[in-house]
């Protein structure tokens, strides 16, 4: 590995004894950058954006970028832009010193005007490798703080605090050794399999936007309708989220509670959302884009509706009857339910090809995914205009297909299961999550099931007729002849909801408090219901945890893979790094399993299986068997091996 081809490019320009002016029009990002800085002028047109987005990739600037820029615009700024890829505009880049002239008219115009202008001056103090690197005297002191900021964000990710490393070395180093630092960096960065995952996860996320359907709608086929006015129903934990999301996105909102109180609870929260909103990220205050209601019958006018009510099939069936007798002919009915039937509520309209699922993921404002459900009878326009109302919220729309938990739930059940037996075994909430934490998911298991909410699986649980309160002895373990842990249940009779009751499977300040912290409680009801049931605690290692948590869900994505339902393993991918917090750097469930080895998946399962023959979700599925026995064929060759159901008929 002797580095990228640029370097010596870069270096042939800069030497040059003519001066050369870089015209910077549209984007100069990565090695369009590296170029611009090894010339002895930079013009940029005012629409231009510069960045070093290397990092997202996995990567370090590596044609010189580490070393010239912090000798051009200084160690924080240097600091700032190559660890967070951060692009930016031609005025910032001006303000900042990267470019010398920023102009409204041809960059090469303007280029080679001002080259005219500096002919016969001397370059010496244009070549940017010559500078001296500034040393503000509390130099150690930044670098500390960089490391600081970077391992606090990271979740594990390598690329962050290699470029830190490679400032450091344009500090510390004459340029050549600091050349020759980046290089090794950037080696040691191009063969980590981070590099490798974020490249994929960065064209997977590109191809999930050429959406299609099993019933043959495509994303270049099918005509999203225009939306002005939208209505959320229902304003909890995921409503309020919804309406911030749509306001702030520009659309017109009636927002519709059952009641006053909740109603002027919900208005509070969300005014909160959008005060913040602006202060930290700069976006517009959309007060005025919302009006609330308690009737849903101010929803008669809009384009669109979005159901966020308790996850109950009866109250949902109501409000879709009603949604259908009330709003104006042709508005979208969309569902955000975690995982009923989309099918079965759009039976219950006049037009069911209006229905479709808008799954969005707490925090709702937040979070970057949105999950598209099509039925069987949605329509491809219908499906299509779902689509598009997530990108207008800035938000990655996937398509996925119609069966309970639609993708990422469906694997979230054997995830959260596993994680309820190992507490069953001897482990605690807080070992749990550490574990998930270290491999860098944003948050563990239970610390997302109190941010959900653990009465939103209680009410399925429980509509599924799976929830016995009376039943004792082995029986209270096992449903239909499988593993079942109430310990769920248990938590949500006593009234632990998580975040919002202030306890859960961790205790917070004040019921809506956000810090988790470790509850004895907990730890004492653990050891009874241990006791009670005739279970005996043992020290359970990290790798078992990672292993029967991760296996399980990425063994449902192989079945949801041979069932049809997600288009593709990227989809799988995307729906896991952007709505639950997998570590990107590890590309997502689907291609961690490649990199694994899916035969060593399946001898793990396999494994865990033997032990637990009681629990199916420990199974490997038929997909994933037969890929491990063609050799852990790349991803990219497993649509060849996927049988999908539509392909048979
Ligand atoms: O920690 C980041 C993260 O991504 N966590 C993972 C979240 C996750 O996995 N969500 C998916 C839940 S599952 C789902 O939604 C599907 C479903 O159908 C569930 C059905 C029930 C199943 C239950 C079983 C599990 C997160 C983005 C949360 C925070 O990241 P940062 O710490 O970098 O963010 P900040 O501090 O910059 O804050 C950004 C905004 O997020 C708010 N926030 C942070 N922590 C929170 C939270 N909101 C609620 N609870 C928390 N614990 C924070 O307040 C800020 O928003 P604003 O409005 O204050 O600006
Ligand atoms: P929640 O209990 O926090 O809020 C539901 C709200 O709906 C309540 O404020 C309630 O007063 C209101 N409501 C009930 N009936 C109503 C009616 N007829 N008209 C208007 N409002 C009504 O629930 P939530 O967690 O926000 O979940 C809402 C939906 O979103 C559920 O289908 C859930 O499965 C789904 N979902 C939840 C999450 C999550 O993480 N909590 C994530 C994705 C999807």
């Amino acid at each position: 590995m002797t580095g990228p081809p640029l370097v010596p490019m870069v270096h042939l320009i800069e030497a040059a004894s003519k001066p050369v002016v870089a015209a910077i029009e549209g984007i100069a990002l990565g090695g369009g950058l590296e170029l611009a800085l090894s010339c002895h002028y930079r013009i940029a047109h005012s629409k231009a954006t510069l960045g070093f987005p290397e990092v997202a990739l996995g990567l370090l600037p590596g044609a010189g970028g580490t070393q010239r820029l912090p000798r051009l615009i200084g160690v924080p700024a240097a600091l700032d832009l190559i660890t967070t890829g951060r692009h930016v505009t031609a005025a910032e880049a001006r303000q900042l010193g990267i470019v010398d002239e920023v102009t409204d008219l041809n960059a090469v115009d303007a280029a080679v005007k001002f080259a005219q202008s500096v002919t016969g001056k001397s370059l010496d103090a244009r070549r940017i490798s010559t500078y001296p690197c500034p040393r503000p005297p509390d130099l150690d002191a930044i670098f500390e703080r960089a490391m600081q900021q970077v391992r606090r964000s990271a979740r594990g990710a390598i690329a962050p605090g290699t470029c830190v490393q490679a400032v450091h070395a344009a500090v510390t180093l004459p340029y050549a050794k600091g050349m020759e630092r980046e290089r090794e960096l950037f080696s040691l960065l191009f063969t980590s399999g981070q590099a490798r995952a974020l490249q994929y996860y960065f064209f997977a996320q590109r191809a999930v936007s050429r959406w299609s359907t099993a019933n043959g709608a495509r994303w270049d086929t099918s005509k999203p309708r225009p939306v002005r006015k939208a209505a959320v129903i229902g304003l909890g934990t995921m409503g309020r989220g919804i309406t911030v999301s749509l306001a702030q996105a520009g659309f017109s909102v009636v927002a519709v509670e059952t009641q006053e109180q909740q109603l002027s609870e919900a208005k509070q929260a969300v005014s909160g959302m959008l005060e913040r909103g602006a202060k930290r990220r700069g976006v517009p205050l959309a007060h005025d884009k919302i009006k609330y209601s308690c009737s849903v019958q101010a929803v008669a006018d809009v384009d669109l509706v979005i159901e966020a009510v308790f996850e109950d099939m009866a109250l949902k069936k109501t409000v879709f009857q009603q949604l259908s007798a009330i709003c104006k002919p042709g508005a979208l009915l969309c569902t955000n339910t975690s995982g009923l039937d989309i099918d079965e509520l759009a039976s219950q309209t006049q037009s069911p090809e209006l229905v479709v699922g808008m799954h969005f993921f707490a925090p709702a404002h937040v979070m970057q995914l949105l999950e598209v459900v099509y039925g069987p009878r949605s329509s491809p326009e219908v499906v299509a205009t779902a689509m598009q109302m997530g990108k207008k919220m800035g938000k990655v729309s996937v398509a996925v297909g119609n069966c309970r938990g639609f993708v990422g739930n469906r694997m979230l059940k054997p995830y959260l299961e596993q994680a309820f037996f190992l507490l069953e075994e001897g482990a605690t909430p807080e070992q749990v999550d550490q574990v998930l934490e270290e491999f860098g998911f944003a948050m563990g298991v239970f610390k997302v099931s109190d941010l959900s909410g653990l009465d939103v699986g209680w009410k399925v649980r429980k509509s599924d007729g799976l929830v016995s309160p009376a039943s004792t002895g082995t029986s209270a373990r096992i449903r239909g002849g499988s593993r079942y842990s109430p310990l769920g249940d248990l938590l949500c009779e006593r009234g632990r909801f998580g975040q919002k009751t202030g306890r859960g499977w961790f205790q917070y300040d004040k019921p809506g408090g956000r810090v988790a912290k470790p509850d004895p409680w907990l730890h004492g009801f653990l050891e009874e219901y241990r006791a009670q049931h005739g279970l005996v605690a043992r020290r359970i290692d990290h790798q078992e945890v990672l292993e029967r948590c991760l296996y399980a869900l990425i063994n449902e994505g192989f079945q949801i893979l041979q069932d049809g339902i997600a288009a593709g393993p990227e989809d799988i991918d995307v729906i896991y790094v952007l709505g639950y917090g997998w570590p990107r750097h590890r590309g997502g469930p689907m291609f961690y399993a490649g990199q694994v080895g899916l035969d060593k998946v399946v001898e793990r399962l396999e494994h865990y299986q033997q032990i637990h023959p009681d629990v199916p979700g420990l199974q490997p599925c038929s997909l994933l068997r037969k890929l491990a026995a063609s050799g852990n064929p790349a991803i990219h060759k497993w649509r060849e091996v996927i049988q999908k159901p539509r392909s048979q008929l």
